[in-house]
This record gives structure tokens, sequence and C-alpha cells, in this order.
């Protein structure tokens, strides 16, 4: 098949999971074009399936704001036509949904050519930005005219059908874990660089945004670290990172805590981890936490959105309500003070993560392009 990918070209969680799917898709044999306003984070290689269309807006004096979703929509007009696109998957309602209607619209009144068009939902667009007044009428009208519309867990489709009027069949793909890139290594040089006296090694990988927490993170580690030799790594950065820094000062825990910014090889800090941490106020899927599963690090979360999918309490972690860090830290206790008992955890972590392995999730969507493709 030829497939148009519209995505987020950041390290986002919907911008990471169609990467990667466009990626393997490209493997599989598959013809896969991104179109995107930059290329990819995790597209940085040649590869003959591949190829990458960027969305250029000019700047004009009158624009307060760059037209991106019509920039993005003639685009699309433009490579589905001469690329003889059989399909555009679109990530992210906001706005690539409503841009693929538009161009769809385009191409059949002006060149005839029914274009399909599949839309995943990954949260955000649902959760916290579609349900806004400003934006609910584009997402509901944009994702009943899909051609097909999948969700990355059971309740973000629950949510989506609560709080918009859906006519449509929602299909359920979860998202996936490549295990090739993500799997336990032997890191033990830089373990004990971070860790020389064998301190068990908490870490938090995200955008610290708001509905991250980050806070709580720095919370339930005080916690854990009054009775625990421990040493917690913050991957990533955003918005919420300066008051996490300032509370692990003020919480007088700052010296074992190490911020490490933005890490494209996650997956060798996760090596060295013993237990993820979180506690998100809202997460449809949890990708993060599926990518330190899969390097047998457990996970210690709120149960909110999608996570009790991901994360079987007293299994591969535990499950608390959302701000409730001293459930949290008690439990993250419960894992790390044992050792036989940690070993336990990440074993079945792990061995969870493997359900969600790519090679089980990549055919159902090359599966539900042909359904798509064949009803349109
Ligand atoms: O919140 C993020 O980390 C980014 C956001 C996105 O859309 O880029 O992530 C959402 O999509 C991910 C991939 O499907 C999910 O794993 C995350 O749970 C989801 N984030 C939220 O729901 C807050």
């Amino acid at each position: 098949m030829k497939i148009g990918i519209v995505c987020y070209p950041t390290f986002g969680g919907s911008g990471v999971v169609a990467t990667e799917l466009g990626k393997a898709l490209a493997a599989n044999g598959h013809e896969i074009h991104f179109i995107t306003y930059r290329q990819p984070a995790r597209l940085d290689f040649f590869s003959e399936n591949l190829y990458y269309h960027e969305v250029a807006v000019s700047q004009y004096p009158l624009f307060d704001f760059l037209p991106y979703e019509s920039a993005l929509a003639s685009k699309l007009v433009d490579v589905v036509r001469f690329e003889k696109l059989d399909l555009i998957h679109v990530h992210y309602a906001i706005p690539h949904a409503s841009a693929a209607f538009m161009a769809k619209q385009i191409l059949l009144t002006t060149y005839g050519i029914n274009i399909p068009v599949v839309t995943t939902l990954h949260g955000t667009d649902i959760t916290l930005v579609g349900k806004d007044k400003s934006f609910s009428p584009v997402v509901t009208f944009s994702i009943n005219q899909s051609d097909g519309v999948t969700a990355v867990s059971q309740n973000l489709k629950d949510e989506t059908l609560r709080y918009f009027d859906i006519s449509r069949d929602i299909k359920v793909i979860t998202n996936f874990i490549d295990l090739d890139r993500f799997s336990n290594r032997d890191r033990s040089h830089f373990k004990k660089a971070i860790a020389p006296g064998n301190e068990r090694i908490l870490v938090h990988t995200s955008n610290f945004r708001k509905v991250k927490n980050t806070e709580d993170v720095i919370r339930i580690f005080k916690k854990v670290h009054d009775v625990i030799p421990s040493k917690l790594l913050m991957v990533g950065d955003g918005p919420e990172r300066r008051n996490a820094e300032e509370l692990s000062r003020e919480l007088d825990v700052c010296m074992d805590v190490r911020f490490l910014g933005k890490q494209d090889a996650v997956e060798e800090i996760l090596s060295v981890s013993d237990l993820f941490l979180m506690p998100s106020s809202s997460e449809s899927f949890g990708l993060a936490a599926l990518e330190a599963m899969a390097c047998r690090v457990p996970v210690v979360s709120s149960n909110t959105g999608g996570l009790p999918e991901l994360n079987e309490n007293g299994v591969t972690g535990f499950l608390s309500n959302v701000g409730d860090v001293d459930d949290m830290a008690k439990n993250a206790i419960y894992i790390l003070e044992d050792a036989d008992r940690l070993e336990k955890f990440k074993e079945a972590a792990l061995n969870h993560a493997k359900k969600f392995q790519l090679s089980n999730i990549m055919p159902l969507y090359e599966q539900y392009y042909r359904e798509v493709i064949d009803q349109t």
C-alpha cells in the first residue's frame, strides 16, 4: 500500500507512535509518505520506502497566526495526486483530521479521487484539547467524517464516545513497542556511575507538562528516599521542569535527583532503572510506561485513563488514585525493599510488555487499512 502519514514531528507520544508505525510498515514493503512541518524526530536514516514531504507555511504580514491547516490540506492534495496514495492516516485529531477532511473534499470534487482517511486518536486531542469548546465541533465533525477511526486504548474510545456525539465505530488498536530497541541492556558501568553505593534507581520520563504531575514524582521520591537509599532520574524537558527542580531543593533531595533533559537513547537510562513513576492526572495509554516495562522496569502509576489496561495492579507494578502520593510511595517501597520481589516485578513487567510488541500490533493496522480501503 502507499500510505500518507500525518503527525506531529516531535518527541511527543503521538509523533513517536506515528513514526515508528511508518518505519515498520516501510520495512514490511509498504511505501510510506510522512507529511508534516519538520522531519520527524525518529526519522533520521534513509530507507527506499520512506518519503518525507515538508509542509511549508509562507509568512505574510497579515498573518498573526500561520494557517498551517490550509497549508497541510494543500500539501495532502498534492501528495495524494502525484504519489498516488491509497490512504491517508492522520495521528492526533487536531488539526490533522480536519485538514485531511478538507483535502478529501478537494480531491473528490476537483479530481474525482476518493481517498480514504484514517484518524488515530491519541489522548490529549480528546481528553484535554478536544473537549475545549473552541475545538469540539471541528473534532466531532472530522471524527465522524473519517473513513476509519482508531483509539490507542479502550478508555480513550469510551471517553471519546462519552464527550462527543460520535456516529461511527472506533476501533481500539493499542500502542506498541519495538523490543529490538527497547530491551534491557547490560549497562553496569553507567549504573555504577549513577548509583555508586548500589542505591535503587527510580526514573520518570515525560514532556514535563502539567498533566504529568512531575511535582508528585518528586514528592513520591522524597518518601521513598527517606527509607531506601535511592536516586531519581528525571528525563525530558518542558514547562514544569523548573517547579520540579525547585521542589527537589525544598524537600532536600536534590543531591540525589538528576535532571537529564531530553535524551535520544532513553532505553539506556531505563536499562539501569529499578522503578518507573507515572503519576499523571490524565493518560490515554502511557507509552513511556510501556517503554520502561520493555526494559524490565516495573511501574508505579496513577489509575487514570488507559493506565489500568497497561499496568497490571500488583503484577507489573501498582495503580493509585491521582494525587495519592502516600499510596504511590508505599507501593514503590514495597517493590524496592526486597530484591527477590523486585526481580519478580521486573520479569512480570517485561512479560506483559511483550504482548504489545510491534509485530503483534502492526498487522492490525495493515488489516484495518485494507478494510477501510475496500469500504471507501
Ligand atoms: O502526553 C504526551 O506525552 C504526548 C501525547 C501526544 O499525543 O503526543 O501523548 C498521548 O499519546 C500517547 C501516544 O498514543 C499516549 O501514550 C499518551 O498516554 C497520551 N498522553 C496523554 O493522554 C496525556
